[in-house]
């Protein structure tokens, strides 16, 4: 079972490589920024707490976000695999995804770090905000926020996935496609 955690700072190329990947193996795409989104739109209670976070470039609360990764791994047992994109961000979700995914008896396979130079993070972000709709991308100052917190709380993550022999570095910079082909060279060594 191949489960992967695709991570990156914003606009590194989370979501885009994930829509490709999970075609080629079949696996269930999990993206916590999505399944967010979603509670947003349809204004439930945690939407509305997730938003007040979100919209200024920080991270929504852990409880949150576990308690959501939680529901979905009891309700898809039989999944090939899955494709963890912007989860976990913190080493409380780290930990939090070790312990659930150790329930059943599935590890995660290999974290895929995209690497990219923060100017072009931020000018990927902006030209996305010109048709996402999406707050946070239409911001300097929001966008810069959201690279300082990744930096601040989601970076110290490699260590954690290094410490386990899980750590793949990969160059997020150039065409979508020649990423791809970085990603799925690294994959087949999983
Ligand atoms: P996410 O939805 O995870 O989104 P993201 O980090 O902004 O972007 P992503 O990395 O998926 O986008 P991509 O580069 O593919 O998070 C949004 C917010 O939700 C977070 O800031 C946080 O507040 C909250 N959140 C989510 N998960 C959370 C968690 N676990 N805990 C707490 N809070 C959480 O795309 C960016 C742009 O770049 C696109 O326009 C794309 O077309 C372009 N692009 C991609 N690859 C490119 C390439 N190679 N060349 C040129 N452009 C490229």
């Amino acid at each position: 079972m191949l489960n992967l955690v695709l991570f990156g700072p914003p606009g590194a190329g989370k979501g885009t490589q994930a829509d490709f990947l999970i075609e080629k193996y079949k696996l269930n795409h999990l993206s916590t920024g999505d399944l967010l989104r979603d509670q947003i739109a349809a204004e439930t209670e945690l939407g509305k707490e997730a938003k007040r976070y979100i919209d200024k470039g920080y991270l929504a609360p852990d409880s949150v976000v576990i308690e959501m990764i939680k529901n979905i791994l009891k309700e898809n047992k039989e999944a090939n695999g899955y494709i963890f994109d912007g989860f976990p961000r913190t080493v409380a979700q780290a930990k939090a995804l070790d312990e659930l995914l150790n329930e059943y008896n599935i590890p995660v396979s290999g974290m895929l770090c995209l690497r990219v130079d923060e100017e072009e993070l931020k000018q990927r972000l902006l030209n996305r905000g010109k048709t996402s709709g999406r707050p946070d991308d239409q911001d300097f100052s929001i966008i810069e926020n959201r690279i300082r917190i990744y930096n601040e709380k989601t970076e110290p993550l490699r260590d954690y996935y290094r410490a386990q022999n899980k750590y793949y570095k990969i160059d997020g910079a150039g065409s979508i496609e020649e990423v791809t082909k970085r990603l799925v060279d690294t994959i087949a060594i999983l």
